[in-house]
């Protein structure tokens, strides 16, 4: 056993310094309150003695637009592929022409209580055309077949979550096999290099995509295609997909379709990929020249070159955060299927840290600056007809896969998220004109594809919800509270405002309170009566939309302009509904008390609760009495159901600060029924929106800023303040370990070490200067921190 204390380095350098004394002394400071956890030798790896049997135990890489899932195979070597703009169809427009006309009815009927008859008529006449969105959808695969029959010895296949590069190795007689693949950010190929001696293989391109292949300069791998039309939308993109191929030693030799080599000792190939999208509304583009200029702009770097830029820009954020729940040696001795496995009867908690950095390690190489957003599989999706077509589910899914974006410090994987809303604030303008007639502002229902469609779709029971648009643009706010990045919210305010500005119009007035609330709308996913759905102003709602003002007001406020759009903001925003508690004593899910009568007590959506987390809406110590009421109803809808809906679960549960409760509703998230072999999130099947829930869940344990502070007090970016409350649900099976890298709202940079389940050391960086609150358990400790400045706390 490896000691803890022999696990630790310090590491951290500090800028600036009036002299070399002071420079060395905060450095020394620096390195004794800044222990960087050293990971041994496999702790941030997936490992595996077999090739994957199936996709979901294929190991994944990308680099944000272009994905890879290495199946490890011997005599076939399969590297599925993904390319984020390849989604069926072109641009639409979904609004449904009868929509308008029928909207005053459909309001008059759900104020009338009859609800059943108000959902008829929105399917009838509300829902969107078509009503199904498009699905993303595979490129095809890289085949590489090589001569099988004898005995394979040493076999392994890893994922090093630190290095971003799957590895298989295998021995056959004397010859030891070594192949690398990984996606370069920087350079926007996936390279495979395969080393070993005299290799005689086959390489091919697959797809069920319409496309066709060929061989170009005697090593060049083409597929070029046009992608699939779908609900009577034409396909509009064209696609290509360029596999180069070089060797040491041996000969090529192509044909029609297939480039074979002989008596190689490495092949090396370096794969391109692009479509003809370049926005929801613009297939221009030419992916023949953009797979062209890829390869050249490569051609003269050698693996090794490649291989180095691809892993400096993966540690550049992937190495922000270290981790370290303590050790079980014996089971961090198996594979990772094993630990899999018998997670649910071997304390293991560095799977749970595994788990966490390869939450971290989906999301860079899923969402980086300039791709498109995360969706429902990340990137990785083999099939032309995936589950829920792989797209933007935005009534939680899109969210969750967010939650950790902020917290455990990758806040430009957010970048995507903006463009999207960007996209849907265009789009949903168009759609609240044709739907709801409503002239300013935009909307979008409960999902999106690639062509930002924005109606309602699936079936009135599933897409009548006009918050999506207002849940994501929080998350842009949510952002700046982390960053303080001013430039930022300058670019999502006007986004936010519209995403408010809609419902200015598009509230209405509640018979009996007087209340404004949607109509029409639900509660995701959840029947209130058997069958029916459709209700007007319902709990999440409310939250969304007291979050989405409060929002814009504070940003008015700090961006210096729009007074009256906030004042008009705050004024709707006081007559939202309240939250109340029902006659179990539960949050209402409703405006109604309907909760008891509702057909499924143990529905997966938890979208009522919204207001305790992610929102702080609600607080242990702020609302007492609402908080208890948010526990009677985690209580009713119990601790497991599908992946994300325990990832939301465990995010609640970690706000509530029950620890122990917070880590077995973990230990079902990580059991086999809920991750499959490669770590993968299953809902079942799979979805990774429970990876990235489940990730910043951990964060979430170790660290919550969401208290606020006095309102006066403010953040050098004019951002209100939070109390940073250190180790808040630590359970007693991570009772010795250290984080180093977390964020917190306020911009704060955290470290925590603790011990026998007590906080040792906190360090607390400011980048751009503030002041906060430190709590751990009921000691408290103010501070305030000049740019760049740090201190040390020791919880008393
Ligand atoms: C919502 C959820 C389902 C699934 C789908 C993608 O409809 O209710 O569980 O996650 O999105």
């Amino acid at each position: 056993m490896i000691l803890q204390s022999h696990r630790r380095v310090g590491v951290r350098s500090v800028s600036g310094g009036r002299g070399f004394g002071l420079t060395l002394y905060l450095l020394l400071a620096a390195v004794l309150a800044s222990p960087i956890y050293t990971y041994a030798a496999d702790e941030l790896k997936l490992w595996y003695r077999q090739p994957a049997a199936q996709w979901v135990e294929a190991l994944p890489v990308g680099n944000g637009r272009l994905g890879g899932m290495v199946f490890g195979g011997i005599e076939q070597e399969r590297i599925q592929l993904n390319e984020d703009t390849l989604w069926a169809g072109g641009p639409y427009n979904p609004a449904n022409p009868e929509a308008k006309a029928a909207l005053p009815e459909i309001r008059r009927l759900i104020a009338a209580g009859e609800t059943q008859a108000a959902q008829n008529l929105v399917q009838a006449k509300f829902m969107a055309r078509p009503l199904t969105q498009v699905p993303y959808q595979t490129l095809g695969d890289l085949l590489i077949t090589m001569a099988g029959g004898d005995a394979v010895r040493s076999y392994r296949r890893e994922l090093d979550l630190d290095s971003a590069v799957a590895r298989t190795e295998f021995q056959i007689g004397a010859g030891r096999h070594v192949r690398e693949v990984f996606a370069s950010a920087p350079d926007q190929v996936i390279v495979v290099q395969l080393s070993g001696s005299r290799l005689s293989l086959t390489l091919a391109l697959q797809s069920p995509q319409r496309s066709a292949i060929r061989v170009e300069d005697g090593n060049t791998l083409v597929m070029s295609g046009i992608n699939g039309d779908i609900n009577g939308i034409k396909g509009a993109l064209k696609f290509e997909t360029r596999a180069a191929v070089t060797t040491t030693g041996g000969q090529i030799v192509a044909d029609a379709g297939q480039i074979h080599i002989s008596g190689a000792s490495t092949v090396t190939i370096v794969i391109a990929a692009a479509t003809s999208f370049r926005r929801y509304d613009d297939v221009s583009g030419d992916p023949a020249a953009l797979t062209t200029q890829a390869l050249a702009a490569v051609k003269n770097k050698s693996y090794a070159e490649l291989r180095e830029r691809a892993v400096a820009a993966h540690q550049q954020m992937f190495r922000r955060v270290a981790l370290d729940l303590g050790h079980n040696e014996t089971a961090e001795k198996l594979p990772t299927d094993e630990r899999v496995r018998q997670s649910q009867t071997t304390e293991d908690p560095a799977l749970a840290a595994l788990y966490f950095q390869y939450g971290r390690y989906l999301l860079v190489s899923s969402s980086r600056p300039g791709t498109q957003p995360a969706n429902l599989q990340g990137i990785w999706n083999d099939s032309l007809n995936p589950p829920w077509g792989s797209k933007y589910t935005i009534n939680i899914n899109t969210e969750m896969n967010y939650w950790p974006a902020e917290s455990t410090n990758l806040a430009e994987s957010a970048e995507p998220l903006l463009d999207l809303v960007k996209d849907l604030s265009e789009t949903g303008a168009r759609l609240a004109r044709e739907h709801y007639g409503v002239d300013r502002g935009w909307v979008t229902h409960h999902n999106t594809d690639l062509w930002r469609a924005s109606g309602p779709i699936d079936g009135a029971q599933f897409g009548t919800w006009p918050t999506g648009g207002a849940w994501l643009s929080v998350h842009l706010w949510q952002h700046f509270l982390y960053t303080g990045d001013r430039a930022w919210l300058a670019r999502a305010y006007p986004l936010m405002k519209g995403a408010a500005e809609f419902f200015l119009q598009a509230l209405v007035e509640e018979k009996s309170h007087g209340w404004l609330v949607t109509s029409p709308s639900m509660s995701p996913e959840n029947n209130h009566h058997r069958g029916v759905a459709v209700t007007q102003g319902p709990t999440m709602d409310n939250a969304i939309l007291r979050d989405l003002f409060d929002a814009c007001i504070a940003s008015a406020r700090i961006l210096g302009i729009d007074a009256d759009f906030a004042a008009q903001a705050r004024t709707v925003r006081d007559r939202l509904p309240p939250y109340q508690i029902g006659a179990q004593g539960q949050l209402q899910e409703w405006l109604e008390d309907w909760d008891a009568g509702a057909p499924e007590q143990r529905h997966r959506h938890v979208s009522h609760l919204y207001g305790f987390f992610p929102s702080n809406q609600i607080t242990l110590r702020g609302t007492p009495q609402l908080s208890a009421a948010v526990k009677n109803t985690l209580e009713t809808r119990g601790d497991l159901s599908t992946g994300w809906a325990i990832a939301w679960r465990l995010n609640l549960w970690a706000r509530m600060q029950d620890a122990e409760r917070t880590h077995k509703i973990l230990l079902g998230l990580l059991s086999p029924q809920r991750t499959y072999p490669n770590l993968f999130d299953a809902h079942p099947p799979f979805q990774i929106d429970g990876n990235f829930g489940g990730t910043a869940a951990i964060a979430e344990m170790l660290l919550q800023s969401h208290m606020p502070l006095s309102p006066e007090r403010l953040q050098p970016s004019g951002a209100p303040a939070f109390e940073l409350e250190l180790l808040p649900t630590l359970p007693k099976a991570w009772s010795t370990g250290s984080v180093t890298g977390l964020r917190a709202r306020g911009g704060f940079a955290v470290d925590l070490a603790w011990h026998d389940g007590r906080l040792t050391t906190a360090t607390i960086r400011s980048p751009s200067g503030g002041s906060t609150r430190l709590r751990y358990g009921n000691a408290t400790r103010e501070i305030a921190l000049g740019a760049g400045e740090t201190i040390t706390w020791d919880g008393r």
